[in-house]
């Protein structure tokens, strides 16, 4: 049996919740051929969720690592190509901290791209009219990262990140752009099944 560890993030920024809590939470045991899907729920906590993620990988020694976020404000599911080697929080995590220019990784290089499947899983999704882009920011917060850190802590695992948009329960709050979370599920379970396809072969 193989592993792919899925992680979600708890609410932040003052919103009431994160569609990628919602979506890891759904999918947690999935299983697929040979490979069983874990998922985590990572605080948004710049301290914290660093330390969850080594425990995971060395708990779990999952063979693949899916990460999601939420980027309120965008307007599809997007893969992200790049972590970068730095934190620039423009608001405060969860435990109220701010930075401002620090590395994730001390002494480490400056960028990390995501070792998924990143045309595969989009091939896919086109397919299944699920519309979806790769992006080339993940933006130099919390989901920026922990991206960084998984690829940094296990260079040789398919790792990367996928932000998702806000959901129904986040836009009946405010007005915002959303795709629906049995949508987004849907597309992350298609997304598990591509990195299953390769876990296999
Ligand atoms: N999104 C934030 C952190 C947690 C989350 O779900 C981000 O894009 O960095």
């Amino acid at each position: 049996m193989k592993t792919i560890l899925l992680t979600g993030f708890e609410a932040f920024a003052g919103l009431s919740s994160n569609p990628s809590q919602a979506v890891a939470r759904a999918l947690n045991n999935y299983s697929v051929g040979n490979v069983n899907v874990i998922s985590s729920i990572l605080p948004v906590d710049g301290l914290v969720a660093p330390k969850k993620i080594e425990r995971l990988l060395d708990k779990l020694e999952p063979d693949a690592v899916l990460m999601l976020g939420l980027a309120a404000g965008r307007t599809q599911i997007a893969l992200e190509r790049v972590a970068l080697n730095v934190l620039e929080y423009r608001i405060p995590d969860n435990a109220g901290v701010t930075k401002h220019g620090e590395k994730v990784v001390e002494g480490h290089t400056d960028a990390l791209f995501s070792s998924l499947p990143i045309g595969n899983i989009l091939d896919a999704w086109r397919e299944a009219r699920i519309p979806a882009y790769v992006s080339d920011s993940a933006g130099t917060f919390l989901c920026n990262q922990v991206m960084f850190l998984a690829r940094a802590l296990r260079p040789d695992l398919p790792a990367g990140f996928i932000h998702l948009p806000a959901d129904e329960t986040l836009a009946l709050e405010t007005r915002q752009a959303f795709v629906p979370l049995e949508f987004q599920t849907g597309a992350i379970r298609l997304a598990i099944n591509v990195l299953a396809t390769l876990l296999e072969t």
